[in-house]
């Protein structure tokens, strides 16, 4: 299987390589096989890209930005014209199932582009009266070259959740994808330029962390996006501050999932399934502590089996019936196995799972059981660390004072999720909360109209919403005075 692309990078409009670049693959990991290769772009195609993007940028924030929506809007529908060809590709590269790359992939990217589409003629300044015929108005301006930094889980999400509200607010991007899943970020690059969107406004550059702080302390950056990890968060936001760059970071968690007895069983276990093992367990905003009230503890375990059992197919992530995938790379698995082994050592109860999954013909695959662990203590490593990976930890809990005050004892705060059908008790519980994004009665639904970020140390800034318009626009404020100038002589 191959999907090798026309070249790594994509700059000014077109494909280009760079032959005195590192190489480096990607491989499906359902079977390890390699499926494209690539090479890091140089430092001097990274200056290239970024003088480019600068250029560019001037004459794409001064369009009209009527038309800079119109674009942005064919580009989402040619994403969902394509929606199959980017999710096969998307498969491919990730391992995640085509049954969800065909609706959460380029699908949540295009809603994105329209969604900051449609916000881009929207954005107004204020007229500030000051008395006397004098007055002050503010613009809301570009910040200029903006760098997106993405992660392997949703490459082409992450790409369009940056790309759309920057280039609504009229910057150019420079993006790097993941060196782990290299591939979707380019056809969105191809897609953008058929839509319209003038060379220069928004390039590929491929490469590891290397690259990636090149680009963060680029002296023509104007601010970072990042997704990825927190000790990656940690960097970036230094040589943010160094270099005084404008910075939104969305990093990792360990969301907890609280289920008071009162709630709906059956909707909770649907959640809690979702909130840990959909993506093979690969999303930053998982409720991966469950917290269960220990009413209702065994009753949730049961149906939380009896369904994992019956619904779990594991196998090759093209098959439209598969409905859990391989991990993402070798060193995911290892790392994943390793939980699962500590686990266990830790004292946990292992309900179900445990392990490496086999799939018959699929005997390289990255594969790993959806994991339960009960009775799991508030000190076990498995319960403070981000595993990215299909485990969860449940643990039991008596009263509401006491989870809001266990679900707040780590240093994330992501997301948090309560199940419960005393409305009251859900909000009051809500409010307490020291998480970025909250649902109640329902886990992990991120429209994008809805901000989305981190508390604490799992991030700073928000994607999504209006907030996102606010985070690549700067305010500017002129003071136009009416009358005569008083000086002292
Ligand atoms: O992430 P990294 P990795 C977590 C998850 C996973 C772990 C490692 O627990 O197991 O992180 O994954 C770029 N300056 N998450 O190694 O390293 C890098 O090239 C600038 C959670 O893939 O954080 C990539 O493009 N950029 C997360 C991006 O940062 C740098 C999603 C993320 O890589 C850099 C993914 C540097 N110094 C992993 N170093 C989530 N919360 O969604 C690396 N990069």
């Amino acid at each position: 299987m191959r999907a090798q692309p026309t070249a790594s990078h994509f700059v000014n409009g077109t494909y280009r390589n760079c032959p005195d670049g590192d190489r480096f693959t990607s491989i499906y990991p359902a079977t390890g096989e390699t499926i494209a290769e690539l090479t890091f772009a140089s430092a001097s195609l990274v200056d290239e890209a970024m003088e480019t993007a600068a250029k560019a940028q001037k004459a794409w924030a001064a369009t009209a930005p009527a038309e800079r929506s119109r674009i942005l809007r064919r580009a989402a529908e040619l994403l969902r014209e394509r929606n199959r060809e980017l999710s096969e590709l998307e498969t491919l590269d990730t391992g995640k199932p085509l049954q969800e790359t065909l609706i959460a992939d380029a699908a949540s990217g295009a809603e994105s582009l329209d969604y900051f589409a449609s916000l881009a003629a929207t954005m107004t300044g204020q007229h500030i009266d000051l008395g006397g015929g004098t007055f002050a108005y503010t613009r809301r301006e570009a910040l200029g070259v903006c760098v997106g930094i993405g992660a392997w889980n949703y490459p082409i999400q992450i790409a369009c959740w940056k790309a759309a509200p920057a280039l609504a607010c009229g910057n150019a991007m420079v993006f790097k994808p993941s060196e782990v899943t290299p591939l979707s970020a380019l056809k969105l690059a191809e897609i953008f330029k058929e839509a319209g969107l003038p060379d220069g406004v928004f390039n590929v550059v491929q490469g590891d962390g290397r690259v990636g702080a090149q680009l963060a302390s680029h002296p023509l950056t104007a601010k970072v996006s990042l997704t990825g990890s927190v000790a990656t968060g940690k960097r970036v936001a230094a040589l943010a501050g160094e270099h005084l760059k404008k910075v939104t970071l969305e990093l990792g968690g360990k969301s907890p999932l609280i289920i008071f007895d009162d709630a709906n069983v059956e909707n909770a276990v649907a959640a809690a399934i979702n909130a840990n093992f959909y993506s093979t367990g690969q999303i930053c905003s998982n409720g991966t502590r469950v917290f269960v009230q220990t009413g209702i503890k065994e009753a949730l375990l049961r149906r939380l089996q009896e369904r994992t059992q019956a619904g779990v197919l594991l196998g090759d992530p093209l098959d439209e019936r598969v409905n859990v995938g391989p991990l993402v790379s070798s060193a995911q698995h290892e790392k994943v196995l390793g939980y699962m082994a500590l686990g266990r050592e830790e004292g946990a109860r292992l309900v179900f799972g445990g392990g490496k999954a086999t799939v018959a013909s699929l005997p390289e695959g990255y594969f790993v059981e959806p994991t339960v662990f009960a009775d799991v203590r508030d000190d076990m490593r498995i319960a403070r660390e981000e595993i990215f990976g299909p485990v969860m930890c449940v643990l039991d809990f008596e009263t509401e004072e006491e989870v809001v005050a266990r679900a707040n004892a780590t240093e994330y705060g992501l997301a948090a999720g309560v199940f419960t059908r005393d409305l009251t008790r859900a909000h009051r519980v809500v409010q307490d909360l020291e998480a970025g994004t909250c649902w109640i009665n329902t886990y992990n639904l991120t429209p994008v109209e809805m901000p989305f970020g981190g508390h604490k140390a799992s991030g700073i800034g928000r994607e999504n919403g209006h907030a996102a318009l606010e985070s690549y626009s700067q305010v500017k404020s002129v003071y136009v005075e009416n009358g005569d100038v008083e000086a002292a002589y």
